[in-house]
């Protein structure tokens, strides 16, 4: 009597089991769609030449994509691409809160338009970088140099 009981039991829990993992694939579709990686953190490659080296797109808004990216110590080469039709965009390493002194940086880079600049970073750390004519808007990002 009580071992019948106990199956009828373990059937119920095991059906629960079932429906439970069905709708929990089902919920996964409805679930909000996380952002893209590239907008988040940046793809950085190898150059055939070894040299470090990322393109950060710029457009008829605020942003670079990727905002964020890391390399680590040595050469690194950064390249805006502005795919506007608008907008006028730079690229900018301030001087004097940064670990190094990059003294490379993109002035001007005019509505589709690209542009490439080449430096080396050896000490590891954050380093802001700016758009000029539209810092107060956001326009900013980091690059971190890896340990
Ligand atoms: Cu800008």
């Amino acid at each position: 009597m009580t071992s019948c009981l106990g199956w009828r039991r373990a059937a119920v829990v095991l059906l629960s089991a079932i429906l439970a993992a069905g709708s929990g694939g089902c919920g996964g579709s409805t679930e909000p769609a996380e952002p893209e990686p590239s907008d988040v953190t940046g793809e950085v490659s190898l150059g055939s030449d070894g040299v470090q080296a990322i393109t950060l797109v710029t457009g008829d808004d605020y942003r670079f994509v990727p905002a964020e990216f890391t390399v680590a110590p040595g050469q690194v080469r950064v390249t805006l691409d502005n795919t506007a039709t608008q907008l006028t965009h730079s690229l900018e390493f301030p001087t004097g809160d940064s670990p190094d002194d990059i003294g490379e940086s993109i002035p001007v880079v005019a509505p589709t338009e690209v542009d490439t600049i080449e430096f080396s970073v050896s000490t590891p750390g954050e380093y802001a970088f700016i758009c000029s004519f539209h810092e107060p808007q956001g326009h900013t990002g980091v690059m971190t140099v890896a340990a």
